[in-house]
């Protein structure tokens, strides 16, 4: 990290309602005291799990104009976190920037945000997720779920698993070149869930509780925290755990009837305190 005070780049869309992506990333990443400066992938109305009719803006064309003024300007980053991507070549662009916008060493955080319970979001591909598998290649962190894992390794998706075939997604992403890996969804009983963390060829699981509510838009306030955490200097599996918490507080907050994200606002302060204490 080249300072006290890391500035990191995200990279992933506006969804303007719906408590995801960026609407997220930005006020966690800020709450966990790092700097977050954004690239907007695409423009949406809203998410596209539930909305119907949702404009969508992709902003793939402006990239490459921004990347320039940014070369100009001399804008490097200490870590970049990338989710909801637009298109199959912004995919190429976004590690072309990871590269030439990096600061040695800084580590490349890797949402393949683009699936979940077993199905693609709409929208997305079997190229999109090949071109998903090279950005795999870059991370220094890749933060899938299971069905992300599944689609990114080609291993058939699963509901209910073993601790062994938990391992062979996490080997097969590592296959893929990525450096590190944390599993998030991770549950081997009914009342339970966690995530896996594969470091430095070790294994540490964190298990916590499974709440009954399925809340949209949890994936991306987990790598939001897991990166913020990160970036302020705790472990990956400390970082892991702090966001596994936070978003069970998330979704404990999230009334019923609250059907399209989470309400991870009121519980910022503990994630706050979480990150700060030692
Ligand atoms: O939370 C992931 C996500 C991000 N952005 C958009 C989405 C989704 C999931 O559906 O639709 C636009």
């Amino acid at each position: 990290m080249s300072s006290e005070r890391p500035r990191i780049l995200t990279i992933q869309d506006i969804s303007c309602v719906g408590q995801c992506s960026l609407t997220v990333a930005l006020p966690v990443i800020s709450a966990c005291g790092v700097e977050a400066a954004v690239l907007p992938s695409a423009v949406l109305s809203t998410h596209t799990g539930g909305f119907k009719g949702f404009t969508f803006r992709d902003l793939t064309d402006d990239m490459p104009d921004i990347e320039k003024h940014w070369d100009k300007e001399g804008i490097y980053f200490d870590a970049f976190y990338t989710g909801y991507l637009g298109s199959v070549k912004q995919v190429d662009i976004v590690r072309q920037i990871l590269s030439s916008r990096r600061v040695a060493g800084a580590p490349k955080i890797i949402d393949p945000a683009m699936a979940d319970h077993g199905k693609l979001y709409v929208g997305f591909t079997d190229e999109f997720v090949e071109a998903m598998k090279a950005l795999a290649a870059d991370a220094d962190f890749i933060l899938p779920n299971v069905t992300e894992a599944a689609f990114l390794t080609g291993i058939e998706y699963k509901e209910t698993y073993d601790e062994a075939y938990v391992d062979s997604l996490a080997e097969g992403l590592l296959a893929l070149g990525a450096k590190n890996v944390v599993l998030t969804g991770i549950g081997y009983t009914p009342d339970t869930t966690g995530v896996v963390v594969y470091e430095d060829g070790k294994k540490r699981y964190y298990k916590h509780i499974r709440l009954e509510q399925s809340c949209h838009g949890t994936g991306d306030i987990y790598a939001s925290a897991f990166t913020g955490a990160y970036m302020r200097g705790r472990t990956a599996y400390d970082s892991a755990r702090i966001a596994a918490d936070y978003v069970v507080r998330c979704i404990e907050n999230t009334p019923p009837d609250h059907w399209y994200g989470a309400c991870f606002e009121g519980v910022l302060g503990e994630l706050i305190k979480a990150v700060e204490s030692r």
